[in-house]
């Protein structure tokens, strides 16, 4: 059997391990030395990292790995709430839980595991969870670490209750760049957004590409399904695509907002940058038996193969 062929045939390459605090982990690897961890803590991505071992995602050296409380960093899983604009608390309860391997998923189109090392989780309420929250949810997650080493998140949640629920959602991710300064995102020219900063007032976004020079926390509205940000420093672009997820929150908290977060370094601000593919404006609601999918595709390409060539229109999974 020929060495591509058998790397490919291998599925899922996953291996469970877990980490100093006995949190279980299971990462993924691609032939060419990338790899990503998930923590079954949130089934949040807690490291991403390419061929060359460079960690892609941002963690806080100052983060808490003990479940409940949410971790700092890699992606996680604002659901069945984003933002603290409801009953629950910030961001839902889905982070704060321990989720389970999925060991027998409904199938994906082939192209979500053609060539890709990947692992399923899922997530259930308990019945505390039913007590805050009275719906029967099915919440499979799918994370996908490609040949070339692409990070996809597949977020299916299937209503199993007897009656509707709504819910908003994001997939929170906290990139590593290398100066915040020197970062701009494209794709959101001339939307508007809800400023978090000013009692979501709904604004829009000027003509040029976003730069960041001080705390930012928006919420973007109908983004195109394609975004980039941009690292000059690093000349390197994470592509961002994204469907069934209109909507994209970009946060920094800038030194003020650092310094009053225990779990986050006063001057990290200056090295991460949240964008995150989400539904806030219009939550989804989920007649009995009916899913939902919510798919994030991350790609890092060098600065130069950027814009010129990516048109953030033609955006195919
Ligand atoms: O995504 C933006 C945001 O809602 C900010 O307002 C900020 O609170 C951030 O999320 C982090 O939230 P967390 O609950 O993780 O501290």
């Amino acid at each position: 059997m020929g060495h591509s062929a058998a790397v490919w045939d291998y599925r899922p390459a996953h291996e469970l391990t877990s980490d100093w605090n006995g949190n279980p982990y299971v990462i993924l690897r691609n032939p060419q030395g990338a790899s990503a961890r998930i923590s079954l803590h949130g089934g949040q991505v807690m490291s991403w990292k390419n061929e060359h071992g460079e960690e892609l995602l941002f963690t806080s050296s100052k983060a808490v790995f003990k479940p409940p409380k949410a971790m700092r960093g890699g992606i996680p899983l604002c659901f069945p709430q984003f933002g603290n604009c409801g009953s629950l608390e910030q961001h839902g309860f889905a982070r704060n839980k321990v989720w389970a391997i999925d060991n027998n998923p409904p199938p994906l189109p082939p192209n979500d595991s053609n060539g890709k090392s990947f692992v399923d989780l899922i997530l259930k309420p308990s019945a505390e969870d039913l007590k805050c929250w009275p719906h029967s949810f099915e919440y499979r997650l799918r994370v996908a670490l490609g040949a070339d080493g692409r990070l996809s998140l597949i977020s299916r949640i299937r209503n199993v209750n007897g009656k509707p629920f709504t819910f908003s959602f994001a997939y929170h991710t906290y990139m590593s760049v290398s100066d915040i300064s020197e970062v701009r995102i494209e794709g959101l020219e001339t939307l508007d957004y809800l400023d978090n900063l000013f009692h979501r007032e709904r604004c829009t976004e000027q003509g040029d590409a976003l730069t960041f020079e001080s705390e930012v926390d928006r919420v973007y509205l109908s983004c195109p399904n394609a975004i980039a940000v941009i690292d000059h420093a690093k000349k390197r672009t994470f592509v961002i695509r994204k469907d069934g997820l209109p909507d994209v929150v970009v946060w920094n908290p800038w030194d003020k907002k650092s310094k009053a977060m225990t779990d986050f370094g006063d001057e990290e601000y200056k090295h991460m940058l949240c964008v995150d593919g989400a539904v806030v404006e219009h939550p989804i609601t989920l007649k009995p038996g009916e899913e939902w999918t919510g798919r994030l595709e991350i790609v890092v390409v060098p600065s130069s193969f950027c814009s010129d060539h990516l048109d953030l229109h033609k955006v195919r999974f």
